[in-house]
């Protein structure tokens, strides 16, 4: 199911024969938080189904490049073939995409976009409109079926370079929220080269490491993030390929990422400064000690509760609500049902407890005291949509940055 990660997937460092280290390297790359043996966080599944099963949860850092990495990689195919996530229908996302496709016009006029990681085709679909010419690609057969039927092409598999070789060049390729899920950076790094030209403009969104470390997003850490994105890894990366990086953007959605964007070295378009950045073995360290305060703290505020009679739910039952609920050792005695929009996650249980899911409908229905908000990166617009919740008593336990009460 799962296979040790050893070597910086970056910069090599740890690699046994890589940079000329004939015999096994001295180099290790040094364990800075853990978790333990935790569900994957997306294997939301009916009770009479089996999970997909567990694996250590513990995160690595490398002293060369400070890219954070976990120490094993699942099996893709168990994680992305039949996949439960699919991008948010929120006003939050959708005011993103506006951003990203303003700000993707701002850097060039071209028209024929690759989505890597297309999932079912939301971000693609907006471009459409738009007037781009659009192609997907994405290894979840059940959201490339839901993206071709909206009329978006989209090709199932896992992006590299063998899946390159049969796509032809695009203009402009979006890897959102999906490069940080790769195992083999090298290959993708080939594949990005064999369907880009010197023109092409390269985006990768993920999450970035200074916010999950600055407001201790822990719960960004499950077996899907293989890696946690800082720019000197990015950086030293691509030293041995033809791109190069043309200019960062931070974006808030996600509980905050970067864009990284990427050009061709001999294409004559200037770059912009990059984002100064340092991390250290020290800051992942304070990082581990106030997740495993923030862990404590909820876990007792909700031992408290129950224990004076309230009943408490939950909102979003996001990848993160699994890292959540899995460290706090919750169960249904603790957290009756989880709420969420998402059809494919309902009236399946929270992976790793008996935690059932069901429909937002059930805040009104069921009108418990408190409910967490697991999906707090949507905040506002979450406390907007259950205003009549609130004025009925309901109150909201917001976990991130700091547990607060509203
Ligand atoms: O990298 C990843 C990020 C981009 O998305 C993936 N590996 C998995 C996924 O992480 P996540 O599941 O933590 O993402 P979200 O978007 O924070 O999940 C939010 C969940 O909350 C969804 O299941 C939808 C649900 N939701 C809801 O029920 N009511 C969301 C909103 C805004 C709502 O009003």
């Amino acid at each position: 199911m799962y296979s040790p990660h050893t070597y910086c997937r970056a910069c090599g460092y740890a690699k046994p024969g890589a940079n000329g280290i004939k015999s096994a390297t001295t180099e290790k790359l040094v364990e800075v938080f853990d978790l333990g043996i935790q569900p994957l966080a997306n294997d939301f599944h009916r009770p009479e189904s089996d999970s997909a099963g567990y694996a250590p949860l513990k995160v690595i850092f490398c002293p060369r490049c400070s890219l954070a990495q976990l120490s094993v990689v699942v099996k893709p195919e168990i994680l992305y073939r039949n996949y439960a996530y699919v991008t948010s229908p929120s006003t939050m996302m959708k005011s993103h995409f506006e951003r990203l496709i303003h700000d993707i016009r701002d850097e060039t006029g071209g028209n024929r976009v690759l989505e890597i990681g297309s999932n079912d085709g939301r971000l693609l679909s907006m471009m459409k409109e738009a007037g781009y010419s659009v192609t997907g690609v994405d290894p979840a057969e059940n959201l490339a079926m839901e993206a071709n039927s909206k009329g978006i092409e989209t090709k199932t598999g896992f992006f590299g370079e063998e899946l390159a070789g049969n796509l032809s060049q695009y203009d402009i390729v979006i890897a959102r929220h999906v490069f940080c899920h790769v195992d083999n950076w090298v290959d993708f790094v080939k594949g990005l080269e064999s369907v880009s030209h010197f023109d092409t403009l390269i985006l990768i969104e993920a999450p970035y490491v200074g916010n999950t470390l600055k407001h201790c997003e822990f719960d960004q850490v499950y077996h899907e993030h293989l890696s946690y994105l800082n720019i000197q890894a990015i950086s030293m990366l691509l030293e041995n390929t033809c791109l190069r990086i043309h200019r960062v953007i931070e974006y808030p959605i996600h509980g905050g990422a970067i864009c990284i964007m990427l050009r061709h070295k001999n294409c004559d378009i200037p770059s912009n400064p990059i984002i100064n950045e340092h991390f250290t073995v020290q800051d992942w360290k304070k990082f581990s000690l106030k997740a495993h305060d923030q862990i404590g703290k909820l876990s007792a505020r909700v031992e408290n509760l129950i224990a004076t009679g309230k009943t408490v739910a939950g909102l979003g039952a996001s990848a993160k609500s699994t890292v959540w609920i899995n460290a706090c050792k919750f169960t249904r005695k603790h957290i009756s049902f989880i709420a969420d929009t998402t059809s494919q996650k309902q009236y399946t249980l929270s992976p790793g407890s008996d935690i059932p899911i069901t429909d937002e409908g059930a805040i009104l229905r069921e009108l418990p005291d408190y409910v967490i908000m697991f999906a707090w990166n949507y905040r506002e617009e979450i406390l907007k949509k259950f205003t009549k919740a609130k004025s009925m008593g309901v109150r909201f336990i917001i976990p991130v940055p700091e547990l607060e009460i509203v």
